[in-house]
């Protein structure tokens, strides 16, 4: 398997307030049918294992997070350098799934029931205010990384604007280890996500 960044796009689901285990089973089918309704198109869908992570920035004593990554790429038959509807769109959606599982913007990187990150989508690269893609902090959260490693470690990550290309398993062991930092944990999977490690 091999989803090449110019046709795929991935989105990142984190949560650490309320039940996320049950938000992340109930959003999943949400997540794709607004995916396959963006993209008009059916889509091949990806998910990695759920992890168990320590927080990164924001408040001090919060929960753990429980994440994980959804690739997608275009289905059978569909064009293998799609190019995907606006991005802004997709991102309106998610946010009123977000909206919907009861996320609250109190404060920058606070505790959350439900965060829908867009990574990539296809080669766009834009920075608007409220979208910036591919998604600036990728390559530096493990959070992001060791899911999408489960899925295809060969898996290229878009360029940085400073760089060259680089391969999800070589971003993960590039990042420097945090003394006394639990590393992400894939937890086993359920009736309500059956990936697992
Ligand atoms: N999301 C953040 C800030 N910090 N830490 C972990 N472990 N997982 C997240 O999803 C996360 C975070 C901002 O969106
Ligand atoms: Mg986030
Ligand atoms: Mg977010």
């Amino acid at each position: 398997m091999h989803f090449r960044p110019c046709s795929s796009l991935a989105i990142a689901l984190g949560a650490n307030l309320g039940d996320p285990a049950a938000s992340f089973a109930a959003v999943r089918p949400l997540l794709a049918a607004a995916l396959e309704a963006w993209a008009g198109a059916p889509l091949q869908l990806s998910w990695s294992p759920r992890f168990r992570t320590a927080p990164v920035g924001g408040p001090p004593g919060q929960p753990p997070y429980l994440n994980a990554v959804l690739l997608g790429r275009p289905g059978a038959g569909a064009e293998l350098d799609a190019s995907w509807p606006d991005p802004a769109v997709l991102l309106g959606r998610m946010q009123e799934l977000e909206a919907r599982f009861g996320r609250e913007r109190r404060e920058h990187w606070g505790p959350r029931r439900l965060d829908l990150d867009l990574l990539w989508c296809g080669a766009t690269a834009c920075c608007r205010p409220e979208l910036v893609l591919p998604h600036p902090r990728l390559r530096e959260r493990a959070f992001v990384l060791a899911p999408l490693a489960t899925i295809d470690p060969d898996q290229l990550l878009p360029a940085a604007a400073s760089g060259l290309p680089v391969a999800v398993a070589e971003a993960l062991a590039s990042l420097p280890l945090v003394p006394g930092e639990p590393e992400p944990l894939a937890l086993a999977g359920d009736p309500g996500w059956p990936e697992g490690p």
